[in-house]
């Protein structure tokens, strides 16, 4: 087999020895800074080495729009080019090992060569993802109007039946999760019965659950809209918490930071979530309309970090049973995925770190006097620390990039791609 483009260890190395002068002078000086507040910040590099988000296999290709899918070249074509790529990213961030399938979209051929495809790259696989949200070919009975709440029970047992399949890969591949988000709704007043549509997914889901690994988790991630614009039958956190609560204790609530109306206050339900035991994950992203699945920390950094402070206090006063799992679901349109999702687990990272700077002693005693100026000042002071340098260190003694974009981009990985993964470039149209 013809040898693949690879960004090797020393490349990385010999990249970082122009940068590594500057960077751990500020490393040095931001370590006096945060002595002065009584924080060591070698147990943040630790802490930063130790952070993981995984990738979504369906990020590592250009996404599209409702409108155009501008593709690049040498982009992914087959679930062994996007592990590949996936390996070249975690090479240079050395913190996103995980990957997270999408089926049938990652259907491998065989599953032995792909655990050993991904395993040879030190990657191993996330939860798994099902998809009724689309027909495929040869399927007997359409998802148009609906999958697991279907109110036809043939279509819902093809529904589950999918679901199954997924679960069955899931534990030959080494996967402890399954994510579930459906489509189902409404785009017409009057088109679907609330109350029943919903009764129906809990019995499909049921049975779903009924045939999940005991140490495995299930997680249910709610949508406020589309492709239903009128109604959808998962569509808050409301709604997914009472689901997981019926199905019993390996069940918990996703949340994706694009699945919520403009402005809601989003760390609020994760800090409900956490309250309830019931937050089971994330999809991490940025949006600043809707579901526009654009890179974390883009748009709504002050967000981000905010959600990552009620993650943090969560850690550090050991709430039982708190181990939510970490996902980027991204969308990329006018970027490379690989910069794009360098960038974005990095950022997932900085907001984790910054959190950690809160003096949760002090602000716990500002909230009980009602000190809501000083409350915000202890908060905004750990956000507004740049922690770039703390980032920088725990990656290159990871072995990663203290510039991964700047290293990627030397490497010249796109183009050998692009040599090597020959494709017709033709403007498609969008794939929502
Ligand atoms: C739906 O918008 C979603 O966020 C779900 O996680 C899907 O699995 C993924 O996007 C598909 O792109
Ligand atoms: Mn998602």
């Amino acid at each position: 087999m013809q040898r693949k483009f690879e960004i090797d260890d020393g490349f990385i190395a010999d990249q970082n020895k122009a940068l590594e002068k500057w960077i751990h002078e500020d490393y040095e000086h931001l370590g006096k800074a945060l002595l002065r507040r009584q924080i060591d910040i070698e147990d943040l590099v630790a802490k930063a080495q130790s952070f993981r988000v995984a990738i979504p296999s369906w990020g590592l290709g250009t996404g599209g729009t409702r409108f155009a899918r501008f593709p690049g070249a040498g982009e992914p074509r087959d679930v062994y080019e996007k592990l590949e790529d996936c390996a070249t990213l975690n090479r240079l961030v050395r913190s996103t090992p995980g990957v997270s399938l999408h089926i049938p979209w990652d259907q491998p051929e065989d599953v032995n060569e792909l655990l050993s495809f991904a395993r040879h790259r030190d990657l191993f696989f996330e939860a798994m993802n099902s998809n009724t949200f689309q027909d495929q070919p040869a399927q007997q009975h359409s998802y148009k109007f609906g999958s697991l709440a279907h109110s036809d029970p043939a279509v819902r047992l093809q529904a589950i039946d999918h679901n199954l399949e997924c679960i069955e890969l899931g534990q030959k591949l080494g996967s402890k999760a399954h994510t579930v988000w459906i489509g189902d709704g409404g785009n017409f007043p009057g088109q679907q019965h609330f109350r029943k549509t919903l009764e129906n997914y809990l019995e499909s889901m049921r049975t779903i659950y009924q045939a999940l690994p005991n140490d495995w988790r299930i997680f249910i991630e709610h949508k406020f809209y589309e492709p239903a614009f009128y109604s959808t039958v998962i569509n808050d956190w409301g709604t997914s918490y009472y689901c997981a609560r019926e199905l019993g204790p390996k069940a918990a609530c996703l949340v994706d930071l694009g699945h919520h109306a403009p402005n809601v206050n989003i760390e609020m339900i994760v800090g409900r979530l956490i309250q309830f035991g019931k937050l089971g994950g994330f999809h991490f992203n940025d949006s600043k309309y809707g579901d526009d699945d654009l890179d974390a920390g883009s748009i709504k950094p002050f967000q981000l970090f905010l959600i990552f402070n009620e993650l943090v206090d969560a850690e550090q006063s050991n709430v039982p049973g708190f181990d939510p799992a970490y996902m980027l679901d991204q969308s990329h349109n006018v970027t490379d995925p690989i910069e794009s999702l360098s960038m974005s687990a990095i950022e997932v990272t900085r907001a984790y770190i910054q959190a950690q700077l809160v003096d949760r002693v002090a602000l716990a005693e500002l909230q009980d006097n009602c000190d809501a100026l000083l409350a915000l000042s202890t908060v905004k002071q750990a956000f507004i620390t740049d922690v770039s340098p703390i980032l920088a260190v725990a990656r290159q003694r990871s072995g990663g990039a203290l510039d991964p974009i700047a290293t990627y981009r030397a490497s010249g990985y796109r183009a050998a791609k692009a040599e090597e993964r020959p494709t017709k470039i033709e403007a498609t149209v969008g794939i929502v």
